[in-house]
């Protein structure tokens, strides 16, 4: 049987928990305590109420639970580096990491610096949080595993077939770095918008956010390319990173994204993760990136007021 911690109990980490708890030899690790026993509620409409193992890091330095097979870390991209940074006296630096975070921050920083493999997954798995002690798993997706240099193929392999043992349908792919790229593009065109203006995705459709979306799609797609990103669905550059836009406004048009929810609760944006990367990139290859920018400036005025 595996071991997982898994640090970094919101929406993922709890779903990733219930999940494995079955199969595999879970811990839940976070700042709080939280409830022994927690709801999953599926996608389906059905409630399970199960008891999971979770520690404080307190906790955990002094209860010292079995070493894990995987460790995975699904804090915010802002806090995944502190948050392992919190448990590194308590594992071997030869534990191997999952990276669960946004954007393209979090994924080359602790790959750099970590000694152990360090796989990186992406999801479309839609969950949310109730409360302490309550997680819904809103729509199954599917999840993409894989390290940045290649270099840990069978593991990531291994990985897959677990999540997928778990009820979470995942492939080891050898093209993570893309993935994680073109993840970040679309983010990008959709979270900063709709958080500064307070509406729902699809409102983006609309003649008051249309135009801004193909301004910021402009520079993305100029970035992408220097990136060595390849346009989504072998189409051609702006106008096929301009039609995924348009397909992900549409299938969650009814969604409040990620960095609206973090404005809502006053709560720093992971704007560093998703709009950092893609300023430095365009600074580094002599591209424009004044809209980017200008968003990136007005969600620190934002953050800056809470
Ligand atoms: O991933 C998302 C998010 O909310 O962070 C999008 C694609 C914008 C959907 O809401």
């Amino acid at each position: 049987m595996t071991t997982h911690w898994i640090l970094g109990p919101g929406a993922i980490g709890r779903l990733l928990a219930h999940s494995l708890s079955p199969i595999a030899a879970t811990t839940l690790l976070g700042r709080r305590a939280l409830p022994a026993r927690q709801m999953l509620t599926t996608p389906e409409g059905e409630q399970h109420m199960l008891p999971l193992h979770s520690l404080t890091i307190a906790q955990l330095a002094v209860s010292r639970p079995e070493l894990p097979t995987f460790v995975h870390i699904t804090t915010k991209a802002m806090a995944a580096e502190s948050a392992l940074a919190g448990i590194t006296g308590c594992i071997p630096p030869s534990t191997p990491l999952v990276l669960w975070q946004n954007g393209f921050l979090a994924q080359p920083r602790i790959t750099q610096a970590w000694p152990g493999p360090v796989l990186c997954a992406t999801t479309t798995e839609g969950a949310y949080l109730t409360g302490d002690d309550g997680v819904v798993h809103a729509g199954r997706g599917h999840t993409f595993v894989g390290d940045l240099h290649n270099q840990h193929g069978a593991l990531a392999e291994e990985l897959a077939q677990t999540l997928t043992q778990a009820g979470l349908a995942a492939t080891k792919v050898d093209d993570i770095r893309q993935r994680l790229w073109q993840k970040l593009a679309v983010n990008a065109a959709i979270n900063p918008l709709v958080a500064l203006n307070g509406v729902r995705n699809g409102e983006l459709r609309g003649e008051a956010y249309a135009g801004r979306v193909v301004e910021v799609v402009k520079e993305v797609a100029a970035i992408m390319l220097a990136e060595g990103i390849a346009p989504p669905n072998d189409g051609n550059g702006e106008d096929a990173w301009l039609a995924l836009v348009w397909q992900v406004v549409e299938n969650t048009a009814n969604n409040k994204a990620s960095m609206l929810q973090d404005v809502e609760a006053k709560r720093p944006t992971e704007r560093g993760a998703i709009l950092g990367p893609l300023i430095e990139s365009a600074q580094r290859h002599g591209l424009a990136c004044e809209v980017l920018q200008g968003l990136d400036n007005e969600l620190a005025e934002v953050e800056a007021s809470f």
